[in-house]
């Protein structure tokens, strides 16, 4: 085995000498790469082609898609030929969207959005992943609006318009019944920013990882991403934000809406005591607070600061660390980005949880698509990188009897 250490290309983040310590531990600091979009510190949180993502929360969606992909903020003649583009590129064939019909209401949303991009790549995909990538990005509100809209029995999808912008376009197409304008506009304002919040977190997400990992072998983009979205939809990666806020309204139930910090912590401890996971809390590499959890937070004293289920994540902010830290083998008892969103939606309209994954896949693609343009056609000055093969030990029983014994490497 390789014994080389690494040089870290990112202060604060510990990266792990290869050796047999390295074996079944997800790879975690293992670097194999580089991501060019993004960058995570274990310390100081995520940045966008170099900026905070704090910072960064309130700007335009477009513009900050623009960055990902170009890496550069577009001048206000490149911003209005990008809108542009988008809106000429975001029809979905009908055909598409009548396939939503035909799927079983039971099946769970994110098994929807891999079913749209599945079909989707069935007459969209051209091979070139910077045109398919495009073409995904304008299409992908139309896809998960339609998805809410299908599934939730709303009516028919809404088609997209040409005179919005890219969340105010989305919002519009869920056409939430009986939303009123206040709402509207609360729902519009913080899928802005929860949009911006999860278009990509460094190179290393287990979603993006796999995108890019199918993509090596060349499958298309929508092939990619739609394996991509299934690593999204287990509960300890993207549908961790729905299971929090179950979690959520589960303490609202149990200790009412007096905020008994008390009878929230007996819950947690008995939760840990049987061996279930506090969602919402813990990263693979923050070892600080997600920066997004607290910049969802802010926005939640802006928009709906007396919210029960909003002040319930800020009691959890506060009683659910200091008891996670006791456990030492927990490297991280602070908040991460699914801590606070769920509250965020469901107080702005958005009331079934079932649905919180596809939002953040419907930013995620972008950041993973992104990626997956650097990996295919830019790097090894556009050879592209190779296809994914790490090696593992052949050993009859692993690691499931404790010492494995090794026989070969394949
Ligand atoms: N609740 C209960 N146990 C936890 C938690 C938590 N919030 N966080 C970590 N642990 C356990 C973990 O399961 C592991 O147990 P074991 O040794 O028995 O396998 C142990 O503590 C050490 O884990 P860490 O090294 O701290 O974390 P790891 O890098 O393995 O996993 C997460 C990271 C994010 C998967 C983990 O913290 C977790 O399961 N958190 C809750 C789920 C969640 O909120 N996920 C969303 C992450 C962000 N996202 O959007 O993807
Ligand atoms: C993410 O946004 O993908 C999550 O925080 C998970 C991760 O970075 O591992």
């Amino acid at each position: 085995m390789n014994q080389q250490t690494s040089k870290p290309a990112t202060q604060g983040t510990k990266y792990m000498e290869i050796t047999k310590e390295s074996l079944e531990t997800g790879l975690r600091g293992v670097p194999v790469g580089y991501c060019t979009t993004s960058s995570v510190d274990a310390q100081k949180g995520l940045f966008y082609v170099g900026q905070a993502v704090e910072e960064l929360a309130e700007r335009d969606p477009a513009e900050v898609i623009y960055l990902l992909f170009n890496k550069t903020w577009p001048t206000a003649a490149q911003s209005a030929e990008f809108a542009k583009q988008l809106v000429a590129a975001q029809q979905v064939p009908p055909a598409v969207l009548a396939s939503f019909a035909t799927l079983p209401r039971t099946g769970h949303p994110m098994k929807w959005l891999v079913h749209a991009l599945n079909t989707l790549g069935m007459v969209d995909a051209s091979g070139d992943y910077r045109k398919d990538a495009l073409s995904l990005t304008a299409k992908i509100p139309v896809l998960v609006a339609a998805i809410f809209r299908v599934r939730e029995g709303w009516g028919a999808p809404l088609a997209p318009r040409a005179d919005l912008g890219y969340m105010e376009n989305f919002v519009y197409m869920l056409g939430v019944p009986g939303l009123d304008a206040d709402k509207t506009a609360k729902l519009t304002k913080l899928m802005r920013v929860f949009d911006v919040l999860h278009f990509d977190h460094g190179g290393g997400n287990l979603s993006t990882f796999v995108g890019k990992a199918v993509a090596s072998g060349q499958a298309d983009l929508y092939e990619s991403l739609g394996a991509a979205m299934a690593a999204l939809a287990g509960p300890l990666h993207g549908k961790a934000n729905q299971e929090c806020l179950e979690f959520v309204q589960e303490c609202v139930v149990k200790v009412g809406d007096k905020l008994n910090a008390d009878g929230v912590r007996d819950m947690i401890r008995q939760k840990l005591a049987n061996k279930e996971v506090i969602f919402g809390f813990g990263h693979a590499v923050l070892r600080v607070e997600d920066p997004r959890a607290r910049a969802l937070r802010a926005l939640g004293e802006k928009i709906c600061p007396d919210d029960t289920n909003f002040k319930m994540v800020k009691l959890l902010t506060e009683v659910v660390p200091p008891i996670l830290g006791t456990n030492p083998k927990i490297s991280n008892p602070h908040p991460n980005v699914d801590s606070a969103s769920g509250s965020l939606l469901m107080a702005c309209g958005l009331t079934n949880p079932d649905y919180y994954t596809v939002l953040f896949g419907l930013s995620r693609v972008v950041g993973i698509a992104a990626q997956i343009i650097y990996e295919r056609c830019e790097a090894r000055l556009g050879k592209g990188t190779p296809i994914i093969r790490p090696a593992y030990f052949y050993s009859p029983t692993g690691t499931a009897k404790g010492e494995a014994e090794i026989l070969s490497s394949g």
